[in-house]
Formats: C-alpha cells, structure tokens, sequence
C-alpha cells in the first residue's frame, strides 16, 4: 500500500480526551475516530489489526472445535423475558421499540438467542456435544465508558456457547475453551493468566477471566508469581484428550480477582501474592441449565428420559484486545505491534522522495515484496524524513526499511527492528530473501 493512497490520519498532538497510553496511541496512530461515547469508527489500519485479531481468534476457536454461526445484533425482548434477564439487565441493555411497537433490544450477549436456536433444532442426545460460536458487535449502555475501545458502549466480542448431556462432558467443552484461550492470547502475544472470578449477570459457579497485567486496568487482582513463568504456546493439545491435567498446571496457583478474593480465607499467605491491576481479555462461565432449563433446551437421551442441557458461554474482548495489545507493548514513541497482529509487517520509508536514484530502488523493493504477498505500508510521501520516521515508530510496523540518498547509489537497504531498534544494512536481494520467511508472505 502506498502510503499517498492510503487513508491513514495521524495526528502529531496528543488528544486531551485520552487518559492512557492505548487510548492516545490508537487516536495518533488513525487507527480509530470517536463516533459518540464509546462507539467507534475502525478506520483502515485499526480494521487491519480487528481482522487479524479477529483471524486468530476464530483458528483457534475451529481447532478446539466450536462452530462459526452470526447471530444479529437486533434481538427480541421476549426471549429475553422467558429467562427472566429482560428486567435483571437494567439500564446497561439498550431497548428499542420498533414501527409495531414491538419491544427489541440491541444484544449485550447472546445466551438467549443461542439456547432458543438449539432448543429448536437439536432434540437427541446424538446430537451432542455442540459449541457454538460468533464475533458480533454488542451493546451495553455503560454508565461510564472510558479509555477508548477498552470499555466501550458498542464493542466486538467472541463469544461461544456448548450444549452438553452432563456434567462431565460439560467441563470437558469448559476446559476447551480454557486451553483455547490460552494458545489464542499467547499468539496474540499477550501472558494472559486465568483467574477465579464472579459471574455476575451472566449467571453459574465457575468461571475464569482471562486477565493480562497492567497498571492501567480497571480489574484488582491477587496472583502467585508462579504463574507469569508459564509459557502457553508450548501448549500443544489434543482436544479430544481429558484436558484437565493443562487446566490443572494453570490453576494449581492461585489468581483470582478482587471481587472472589477474600484475603481471610486465602489459601495462599498475603506475602506470597502479587496484588495488582489487569485488564480482563477474556472470560469463561459454566451455568448448567440456567438458561436450558427456562427456554425448553433438552434432548431425548438413550433411554428415551427428556434431559435438559448443560451449558457454558466463553467470551473475548476483540475489540478491547486491540487496546490491551498495545498497553502491553508500545514505548515513548508509539505502538510495537506483535508480528501476529501487526497491520502490514513491513513499512518502507524512502528518505528521499523525487530522487531518481532512491524512487527507482524504492519502487523495486516494493514491487518485489508485493510480488511475494508481504503486506508493506510504502511511505512514497514528498515529506520531511524525519516526520516520515516518527509516523513509522508511532504506528509500530515490525520492520521499517529505509532507503536515502546515500545508500541508494550502491544499492543498500537500511532495516530496523521496530521492537528492539536494531539496524542492518543489506542489498535489495538479501532484503527480499529474508522478507521470504515473514510472517503474511505467501510462497
Ligand atoms: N456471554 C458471556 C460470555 S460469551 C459474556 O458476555 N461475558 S462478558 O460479559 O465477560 O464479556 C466477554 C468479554 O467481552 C470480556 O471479557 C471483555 O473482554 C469484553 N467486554 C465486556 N464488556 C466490554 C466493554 N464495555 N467494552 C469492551 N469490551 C468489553
């Protein structure tokens, strides 16, 4: 992409409206606008970095099992009334009457929707086990949304629920989602650490948040250090195995948030805890029959008994982890984008633009890459050097090339590792040798 093509909006001045660093760092960086409080417009390289989020989240979603479906956004009030939610929910819940005066509301999940497709199609035991799952915007009507897409009041969430005869095959599709989100947020690049948590609205007794540290996070929470040594992308699993010998290693240390942590009954001594802040990326509940039991979710078993289904619903932040990815990884002079998300893997500055020598090198090099399918961001702008360099740290590609005046007579290539700062110099065939093996290259 040619930068003097691109709709990509930076800003020099820090926004007054933006208390922390990913808020800032989004708005400076065009990857969103504010449309109202909490709701907001993904402009190109922010929508990059959703879909990529996005792409990782639904692999390891399909590898654990579940299945991709859409549900809408627009739901109706009765459904929400047979669970008894309708009123529980509160103002958060944005209600909308339509032309025929008809009660709907703009979904802040979906538990309802979801049960009521399964009561409907599913009726044996046969047909079980099911996870079902969608990335959908929601709406709730935060009282105060803050910090950008952190706690926003229209947000896009994963969120997937299993269909189970029993308790057992239940907590096998529970200690899926928990393994999934493990290899997710770890390639995502994120050390998010279960922890014991409450379930709040959503209902049931067993439940983890998905939480990475971070000053700047609205969760409190109590944690062994224990826990930041493990390494999750080692996790290779086989889903059909009992999984909770994984589940285990992860929860023998204690974690847990503010709201389940009584200091009085802790089973681990105050000294040997961290307490600090998080931001929660992820949370997954078991609730039995909480919702199958009201909405008529049951299937006929092997001996013909009527057996009421066995829930759980596993969420994650989509939109939320664009903002967490760059608290946990960015510096003075803009984000550091993990290869994993990153919006193009490579930028490409030409110092000097309108000089024959570097325009011909620059055109080749970038010519080259595209040929491969690297997803490079060509800064080809009749603009200062120096500006052209601070809009790349800001905007935090992997790997920026440059090319000036004084390399481009013998053909050389500087390449600078965004996270580290380390430079290399190399000629046009050893940078597209090496692009070769990048990540988003396609052979
Ligand atoms: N139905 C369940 C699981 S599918 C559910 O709604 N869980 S939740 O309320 O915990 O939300 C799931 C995830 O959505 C949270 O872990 C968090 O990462 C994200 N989330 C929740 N509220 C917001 C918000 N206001 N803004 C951005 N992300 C949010």
């Amino acid at each position: 992409m040619r930068r003097t093509a691109y709709f990509l909006p930076t800003l020099k001045e820090t926004p007054a409206e933006a208390q922390i660093a990913s808020h800032r760092l989004m708005l400076r960086a065009g990857l969103v606008r504010q449309a109202s409080a909490g709701i907001y417009s993904w402009l190109p390289l922010g929508n990059r970095v959703l879909k990529r989020i996005e792409a990782i989240v639904r692999a390891e979603q399909d590898k654990s099992g579940a299945q991709e479906i859409l549900m809408p956004t627009i739901q109706s009030a009765e459904l929400w009334r047979r669970s008894g939610r309708y009123d529980d929910y509160g103002q958060e819940m944005l209600r909308i009457t339509d032309r025929h005066e008809r009660e709907m509301l703009y979904g802040p999940t979906n538990e309802e929707l979801i049960t009521d497709i399964v009561a409907a199609e599913i009726h044996s035991y046969k047909d079980l086990p099911k996870n079902l799952y969608h990335i959908q915007w929601k709406f709730r009507d935060e009282v105060r949304p803050r910090f950008g897409v952190m706690r926003g009041r229209e947000f896009l969430m994963k969120d997937a629920y299993s269909f189970d005869l029993d308790f057992r095959a239940a907590r096998h599709a529970y200690n899926k989602m928990f393994v999934a989100y493990l290899r997710t947020f770890a390639r995502l690049g994120l050390k998010a650490i279960p922890m014991q948590a409450a379930t709040g609205p959503i209902g049931g007794d067993l439940s983890h948040e998905f939480i990475i540290l971070a000053d700047t996070g609205e969760s409190h929470v109590h944690l062994e250090r224990e826990l930041l040594d493990l390494d999750a992308l080692a996790l290779e699993v086989d889903y059909a195995q009992d999984l909770g010998p994984v589940v285990e290693r992860w929860t023998r240390y204690y974690a847990a948030t503010d709201e389940k942590h009584a200091p009085a009954k802790s089973p681990v001594p105050a000294d040997k805890l961290i307490e600090t802040r998080g931001i929660e990326v992820g949370h997954i509940f078991y609730f039995g029959t909480k919702y199958s039991a009201k909405m008529g979710a049951a299937v006929t078993g092997p001996g013909g008994e009527r057996i009421t289904l066995e829930m759980g619903s596993y969420g994650i932040g989509v939109s939320r982890l664009v903002g967490a990815i760059i608290e946990a990884s960015h510096d003075d002079a803009g984000i550091i984008w993990p290869e994993s998300v990153a919006p193009f893997q490579i930028g490409l500055v030409n110092v000097k633009s309108g000089d024959a020598v570097c325009d011909a090198l620059a055109e080749q090099l970038y010519g080259g890459l595209r040929r491969m399918g690297v997803e490079v961001l060509y800064d080809d702008r009749d603009e200062r050097a120096g500006g052209k360099f601070a809009d790349m740290d800001l905007i935090g590609l992997p790997w920026v090339l440059t090319i000036g005046p004084r390399g481009a007579k013998t053909g050389t290539i500087e390449r600078k590792y965004r996270r580290s700062g380390e430079r290399t110099e190399l000629g046009l065939d050893a940078v597209l040798a090496w692009a070769q093996g990048l990540n988003g290259a396609c052979a």
